[in-house]
């Protein structure tokens, strides 16, 4: 399993911390005691001689700096997305993880270490940086969503944290709209992740769960958006297959309308309320639930799939269900209508064929039509 050495109030090890939520990977974390200079220790900086947090050990991969550690998940687990593949647009998210490394670093992250931690700085430099900083980011967001290309990548998740931790670091986001619409955008993002101090949109709805802080929003964008190309339906088959293999109802719930209308088998749905009841009940009765789904056809605001997965009930049986769905997106990206067919097949547990780690498929693990499904 994945190790990142970090402090809890970092925001760059916090960037980190939201890219492995955000691509949905299971990581263990190693708190380092600034108390203690920990990040000094001989046994540290052999991890890294700059003596500074976060580190990422990956197997016999050790990357250090949040930049570089941004890069090689995006690459490694990003699907071709997060990092892209295109050269123009490689080199736009690799200068703004160095605008991360330099005005965000000299600007908010500055004045969060002076405001909240009392740090002697020199605070007019650092204001000056952030107020360049700010204009570049909003006359960048003024006509696009995403800081590269129409999708979130790990450029995003980079600037992310600093600009969120603004109330922090006392710096008014009110002249910058489109900042503020990025930021709900992400916060809105399937995995995404918060910490104490960041930004919350006043106007919109959050609810918190579980113990990590995860702040959700309930009404939002749920990129990619209508009408789809083929590349934006794959992403958007992949997007509901990690959901799904999170086995999270209140987190799968916010990719549905409000009062999204469902058949699954024969079973009639309408809502979020009754979609979380449902799939909470799904997950108590299937067990080691591990899913595959693959693009069927795709036009306009519709998207039609097939899916296998497999998992046991409470005597132990195994089960393939084998299935199709149609499913209609309003124009937010939030999914209207779904029809799902499925037919349960008995198998043995030594016809299992997806026995990766439960949550998230690996990116190189067989397709459907790779095992023939
Ligand atoms: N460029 C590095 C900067 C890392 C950094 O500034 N880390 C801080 C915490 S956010 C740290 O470890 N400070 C402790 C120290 O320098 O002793 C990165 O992006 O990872």
């Amino acid at each position: 399993m994945m190790k990142l050495y970090q402090f809890q109030l970092s925001g760059n090890s916090h960037k980190v911390r939201l890219m492995l939520s955000l691509l949905s990977l299971a990581f263990e974390t190693h708190d380092v005691s600034g108390a203690s200079r920990e990040q000094k220790s001989p046994e540290f900086l052999a991890l890294n001689p700059f003596g500074q947090v976060p580190v990422l050990v990956h197997g016999d991969v050790l990357v250090r700096d949040s930049q570089a550690i941004l890069a090689y998940l995006g690459k490694t687990f990003g699907n071709g997305v997060w990092w892209p593949e295109q050269a123009s647009d490689m080199a736009q998210v690799v200068a703004w993880l160095s605008t991360a490394a330099n005005e965000v670093a000299h600007g908010p992250n500055l004045l969060r270490l002076h405001h909240r931690f009392g740090r002697e700085i020199n605070v007019s430099a650092a204001e000056a940086v952030t107020a360049q900083l700010l204009q570049a980011m909003e006359q960048t967001l003024s006509n696009k969503d995403w800081l590269v290309g129409s999708s979130p990548t790990v450029a995003d998740v980079a600037v992310y944290p600093y600009v969120a931790l603004a109330p922090d670091a006392k710096i008014n986001l009110s002249p910058y709209p489109a900042i503020r619409a990025w930021l709900a955008r992400i916060q809105a993002l399937p995995g995404y992740i918060g910490m104490p101090g960041m930004w919350a949109s006043d106007h919109k709805c959050f609810r918190h769960t579980g113990d990590h802080r995860v702040n959700t929003l309930i009404e939002s964008n749920r990129p990619p958006l209508p009408p789809f190309t083929r590349d934006t339906a794959i992403q958007k088959v992949r997007l509901a297959e990690d959901a799904w293999n999170s086995r999270d109802p209140a987190r799968i719930t916010l990719a549905y309308t409000p009062d999204s209308v469902w058949r699954n088998r024969s079973e009639h749905l309408t809502g979020r309320d009754a979609i979380e009841q449902f799939l909470t009940r799904k997950w108590n009765r299937e067990f080691e639930y591990r899913l595959i789904k693959e693009l069927w056809a795709f036009h306009e605001n519709r998207i039609a799939v097939r899916f296998a997965y497999e998992w046991h009930d409470d005597s132990g049986q195994w089960y393939r269900s084998y299935g199709n769905e149609n499913w209609e997106f309003d124009g937010q990206g939030l999914m209207q209508l779904r029809i799902a067919s499925i037919n349960d097949l008995p198998i043995l547990e030594s016809e299992r064929k997806f026995r990766w780690p439960q949550g998230r498929r690996p990116d190189d693990h067989p397709s459907l039509s790779d095992f023939g499904f």
